[in-house]
């Protein structure tokens, strides 16, 4: 069985479980407190962040290679056979890595200019995304690796409208962020990839830490 070292609103953890969900891959999950980290989490986890996969006694780390194991064992591939296309979407995933990290400083930053970096850094790694989305999926017709990388992003930015209302981002770029949100997030691979009441938890996390975007 494979076991999932999880924080219940990681972005990283969640892309990890989409993929699983969508191979119908069977795991545990394991979750701990970050702030907290247990003793046999700091032993297992080089960089002592989550995601971690355990396949029997082999410890797996960062989410994106995670996902790439996940994938080639089970069943036909998320990527694209065409080296360039794969590539170029390794190169997304990638990208979308900082745009999480852009999103999640700018919503917990307790000051003005730190809020404007990191959202006008948010709006041009989205923006490179979105350049590049076909629909109904990040490569068009068929679900990849850039989709279950970018939905905990997607997710997020729905979840938190004081945000998303102040995202610049060009007409088409909007809209097609709007498709991207509608035709994922109601998928049951997703639902499945957080915990019960991650909402309202995932609301709070951020209230808690009295940032500018929440008290405008
Ligand atoms: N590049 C990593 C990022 C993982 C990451 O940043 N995880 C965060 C939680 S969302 C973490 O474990 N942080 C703990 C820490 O930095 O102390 C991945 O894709 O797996």
């Amino acid at each position: 069985m494979n076991t999932i070292i999880s924080f219940g609103l990681c972005p990283f953890v969640q892309r990890s479980l989409i993929t699983m969900n969508y191979k119908n891959v069977p795991y545990d999950v394991k979750y701990i407190d970050l702030a907290d980290k247990p003793e046999w989490f700091l032993k297992l986890s080089p960089l002592g962040k989550v995601p971690i996969l355990q396949v029997e006694d082999v410890v797996l780390f960062e989410s994106a290679v995670i996902n790439e194991y996940v994938d080639e064992v089970n069943g036909d591939s998320l990527h694209s056979r065409d080296p360039l296309v794969k590539a170029k979407e390794r190169a997304f995933i990638e990208l979308s890595s900082s745009a999480i990290m852009n999103y999640f400083q700018a919503a917990i930053a307790t000051e003005r200019e730190v809020y404007e970096e990191k959202k006008l850094q948010l709006e041009k790694n989205l923006s490179s995304l979105l350049a590049e989305f076909k629909g109904p999926f990040f490569r068009g017709s068929e679900f990849s690796l850039v989709d279950t990388s970018v939905i905990p992003l997607i997710q997020r930015i729905a979840l938190t409208g004081d945000l998303a209302k102040n995202l610049k981002l060009s007409e088409e770029n909007s809209k097609k962020l709007i498709s991207w949100s509608k035709n994922t997030l109601a998928m049951e691979e997703v639902k499945k990839s957080v915990p019960e009441n991650f909402e309202n938890d995932y609301k709070t996390y951020l209230k808690e830490k009295n940032s500018y975007v929440f008290s405008l």
